[in-house]
C-alpha cells in the first residue's frame, strides 16, 4: 500500500514535469493507478489513516508518486461515508469550462507540500473532462462545485502546476468578481 513515504514532495522537479501520455493501459499501469485509489480510500479512513500516519486526501496525480504517466485517482465521501466520487482517469482532458469562476474559501492544500500556503486559488465553475477508464472505455465527467475543483487541482498536475502558482501575490485571499466560492 501507498504511505506518505510515497509521496514526492515540492520542490522534487518531477512535480514541475508534463507527464507522459499512456500509450498502452497495461497491467503494471492498472495496478499503480489502483494502488494511487487505494491511498485515498486509506487515507479517509480515520483507523487506517492515524495507524499509517496518512494525510487524507480526495485526489492523487501520479507524479506525485514519481510516476510519469497522465492519470489520477479521485475518491470523495459522501456524509453517509459511501463513495460519492469513485475515479481512476487516464489520459484526462478538459474539452470544454465555464467562463465562471469558483474557489474553495478555505484554500487549497496538496499531499506534495508540507507547509501552509494561504490564499484563494481560481478555477473553473465547471468543466467537462473525457478520459479512459481502466478498461479503455472512454468516460466523460461534468463536474461542478468540489469536484471541479479537485478535477482541476489534479489535472494542475499532470501539468506541472501547483495550486500555488495560482494564488494572486498582491491580493491572495481576495475573491474575483464574479467568482463564486463552493458550497
Ligand atoms: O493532489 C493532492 O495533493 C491532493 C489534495 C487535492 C486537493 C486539495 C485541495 C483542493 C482540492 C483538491 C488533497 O486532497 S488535500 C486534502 C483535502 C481533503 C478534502 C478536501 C480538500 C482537500
Ligand atoms: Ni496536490
Amino acid at each position: 500500500m501507498l504511505t506518505m513515504k510515497d509521496i514526492v514532495r515540492d520542490p522534487d522537479p518531477i512535480l514541475r514535469n508534463k507527464a507522459a501520455e499512456i500509450k498502452e493501459i497495461d497491467q503494471e499501469t492498472v495496478e499503480q493507478l489502483k494502488e494511487m485509489r487505494e491511498y485515498l480510500v486509506n487515507s479517509q479512513n480515520e483507523e487506517t489513516a492515524e495507524k499509517y500516519g496518512l494525510r487524507p486526501g480526495v485526489g492523487l496525480a501520479a507524479p506525485q508518486v514519481g510516476l510519469d504517466k497522465r492519470m489520477l485517482a479521485i475518491y470523495i465521501e459522501g456524509e453517509d461515508g459511501e463513495a460519492e466520487y469513485d475515479f481512476m482517469l487516464i489520459n484526462p482532458k478538459v474539452k470544454s469550462h465555464s467562463v465562471a469562476e469558483t474557489y474553495l474559501p478555505s484554500g487549497e492544500g496538496c499531499l506534495s507540500v508540507d507547509e501552509d500556503i494561504p490564499g484563494l486559488v481560481h478555477r473553473h465553475q465547471r468543466v467537462k473532462v473525457t478520459a479512459l477508464d481502466i478498461a479503455g472505455k472512454p468516460i466523460e465527467i461534468k463536474a461542478k462545485g468540489l469536484l471541479a475543483v479537485v478535477l482541476q487541482h489534479e489535472l494542475d498536475h499532470l501539468d506541472g502546476v501547483m495550486f500555488y502558482d495560482r494564488i494572486d501575490e498582491e491580493m491572495p485571499m481576495e475573491p474575483k468578481i464574479g467568482a463564486r466560492p463552493v458550497e
